[in-house]
């Protein structure tokens, strides 16, 4: 029976979160996936939401619903209701800006500590990996303590590019991966 998505219907949309802190490249990341070009962005106030059908690698065929939440610390306070019981969360660091890594860190481990949050699967993007200076995958999973997050939290952590796209694909690949295992476990739990 094909791969190991075939028992997912190609007609669900996903509910994606993505939240990190501003400037980091959470809209670049959306109209990314969105148009596949680079779109300038300007900050975001309150927030962008697109519906988008993955057209690249195993989540292809795929409809996600994202909804990009404006990073700035007046905002922050908006998260806690966008990341609600969704499917997924994209977490997006700056991999070059190392002095707001314990600020990331910090906003990263209150999202996941939310109970409405507990075990949903975390995609943190390292983001403009093409700047010199930027940190590496492991770098970034120390800065922000992953391996400190609750255990039932599955996390990947993606390099990525989001000005020329490279890397996005590959983490909504993993991030798609992770929520079907977890859809899988929670039905089972439930058969018990
Ligand atoms: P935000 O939505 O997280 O606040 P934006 O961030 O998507 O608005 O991006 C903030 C700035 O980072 C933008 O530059 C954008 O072009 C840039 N950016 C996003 N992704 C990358 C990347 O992968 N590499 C590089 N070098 N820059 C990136 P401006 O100049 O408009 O502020
Ligand atoms: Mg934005």
């Amino acid at each position: 029976m094909g791969n190991s998505f075939s028992n997912i219907s190609a007609f669900q949309s996903l509910h994606i979160v993505m939240l990190g802190l501003d400037s980091a490249g959470k809209t670049t990341v959306l109209y990314r996936l969105k148009f596949n070009e680079f779109v300038n962005t300007v900050p975001t106030i309150g927030f962008n939401t697109e519906k988008i059908k993955l057209s690249n690698g195993t989540a292809k065929g795929i409809s996600c619903h994202f909804w990009d939440v404006g990073g700035q610390e007046k905002l922050r306070p908006l998260w806690k209701s966008y990341s609600r019981c969704t499917d997924g969360i994209i977490y997006v660091v700056d991999s070059v800006d190392v002095d707001r890594l314990e600020e990331a860190k910090t906003e990263l481990h209150k999202v996941t500590k939310f109970s409405e949050n507990q075990g949903t699967p975390l995609l943190v993007i390292a983001n403009k990996q093409d700047l010199p200076k930027s940190l590496l995958v492991e770098e970034i999973e120390k800065h922000l303590a992953l391996k400190e997050l609750s255990p039932a939290t599955p996390y990947h952590v993606q390099p990525a590019c989001a000005i020329i796209g490279e890397g996005l694909h590959e983490g909504m690949d993993t991030l798609y991966e992770m929520i079907l295992k977890r859809r899988k476990s929670l039905k089972q739990k439930k058969k018990r």
